[in-house]
């Protein structure tokens, strides 16, 4: 009785929590006014970047200085990721500008091992994105140059990918991968072979996430490693958090881009095992944990940042009763320290990991449950996140990580998908949906809009 009790007060306090963090019940939201204050942070963070960062990788906010991922070398990840966010906020001048810097300077004839995955969301995405927006061939070229050094990858007695290849030489590296890094490759490369009329591309990002679908436990579940070399997981957890992720998103994103159905069939088939095993009804709350691929048994009961795309994920598929559940969790999760911690332990609200990165899933969540059900509470939710967000990031000169939703205090990253997606999230939900048909485009993981086509 206590317990019950207890828990009951729990969940009374917890909805309270939620509800007055989000209660706007009778704000009134200018979109207009609210896009507009979209735009001027990203120019903030924008100048911040170009003042102290231009031609290299990442802006370093606090001690105002840069960050290459591949030093000495830049592979300007922070202009590719941004281009069509400012594409799409009419940013007219400066996008021109960019787009002409990037045509000129960015070179992948780099003998650099880089990493696959990130390479290609953040890069192949972008270029093939901003190809598609601008029709400008020069793109197009470079998206191709940079498809054709990655390729080596996939040369892997199981055709799974390993994680780093030489840009120059084509020799890999990293034998030990993951369901994400594997499995989100196929939006990027199967549109580079759409539109260079070359199938390799598309044939090998598949075969990779088949590779990684046909391992699936008899539960239908995945694990968190496996060796590229042999094809046996190496880490048996299962989740919908980082390093499996946007398996998931592109099992789904992939049958609607191409219409491919094997795709679709992966899709249903591992959405029912995601549903039966990993979601956890906690009172009347809807969280998504961890279990063992293989037996089931429930591992932890974390949540996190990266967790919060799931709910876009859901309502894309058409979901939108279990979208809103798992959404207001994720709010729960932001109302806590009025920000996102990277990952709480959902039973006990205890912070496991307190950092925030900047990241975009929630806000990406909130943009397609808006676009689904245009339920102003999702409009008012997105202004809390923004001006949250904007309290706590925001420095003098740009935006920056939190080491802390607790303390607050800042830490000197600011991650180029800040442009690429939290930011471009923000617009979209508060833009006129003019500003980029919804239905036309699929995402790929760092937010970059590809044309759906008529494949045939
Ligand atoms: C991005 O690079 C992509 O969204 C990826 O799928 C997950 N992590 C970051 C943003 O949080």
């Amino acid at each position: 009785m206590r317990t019950l009790r207890l828990i009951s007060f729990l969940l009374f306090y917890a909805l309270t929590t939620v509800n007055s963090h989000f209660a706007h019940a009778q704000t009134s939201i200018n979109k207009q006014e609210l896009a507009n204050q979209v735009r001027s942070e990203f120019l903030h963070a924008w100048r911040g970047y170009k003042k102290y960062a231009w031609g290299h990788d990442d802006l370093r906010p606090l001690s105002k200085s840069y960050h290459d991922w591949y030093a000495p070398e830049s592979l300007l990840m922070t202009p590719v990721d941004a281009l069509d966010t400012m594409i799409l906020m009419g940013l007219k001048d400066e996008a021109a500008s960019t787009k002409n810097y990037i045509i000129e300077n960015l070179s992948f004839d780099k003998d650099i091992y880089v990493q696959n995955f990130e390479v290609t969301i953040r890069l192949l995405g972008g270029l093939l994105s901003c190809y598609e927006l601008t029709n400008d061939k020069r793109l197009l070229r470079l998206a191709e140059d940079l498809g054709n050094r990655l390729l080596p990858v996939f040369d892997s007695p199981t055709g799974l990918p390993y994680r780093f290849v030489n840009l120059k030489t084509g020799k890999t590296r990293g034998v030990e991968t993951n369901p994400a890094e594997a499995g989100t490759l196929l939006i990027e490369f199967g549109t580079l072979s759409r539109l260079t009329h070359r199938p390799v591309f598309y044939d090998k990002a598949k075969r990779a996430l088949v590779e990684i679908y046909n391992r699936r436990s008899a539960l239908g579940l995945v694990g968190t490693r496996i060796n590229v070399d042999t094809g046996k997981w190496t880490g048996t957890d299962s989740h919908i958090s980082g390093a499996i992720d946007s398996y998931y998103e592109y099992l789904l994103k992939c049958w609607l881009l191409f219409k491919d159905k094997d795709c679709k069939r992966m899709w249903r088939e591992s959405v029912a095992s995601i549903n039966k095993y990993l979601a956890d009804e906690v009172g009347t709350e809807l969280w998504y944990g961890h279990a063992d691929m293989l037996t089931g048994r429930r591992t932890s009961t974390t949540y996190g940042a990266l967790d919060a795309f799931f709910p876009a994920v859901l309502a894309l598929s058409g979901n939108i009763t279990r979208a809103r559940e798992l959404q207001t969790s994720s709010f729960k999760m932001w109302a806590q320290y009025g920000i996102e911690p990277e990952e709480i332990n959902y039973k006990t609200l205890e912070v496991t990991e307190a950092a925030y990165p900047l990241r975009p899933e929630i806000v990406e969540s909130t943009y397609y449950l808006y676009h689904y059900t245009r339920d102003p509470e999702y409009l008012r939710a997105g202004k809390r996140l923004f001006d949250d967000f904007v309290k706590y990031c925001k420095t003098d000169e740009a935006y920056a990580s939190l080491k802390s939703v607790v303390t607050k205090e800042k830490s000197d990253s600011m991650q180029s998908f800040l442009f690429a997606e939290t930011l471009k999230y923000f617009y979209l939900l508060f833009a006129p949906p003019r500003t980029l048909k919804f239905d036309r485009v699929i995402f790929n993981t760092e937010a970059h809009p590809i044309l759906v086509r008529n494949y045939s």
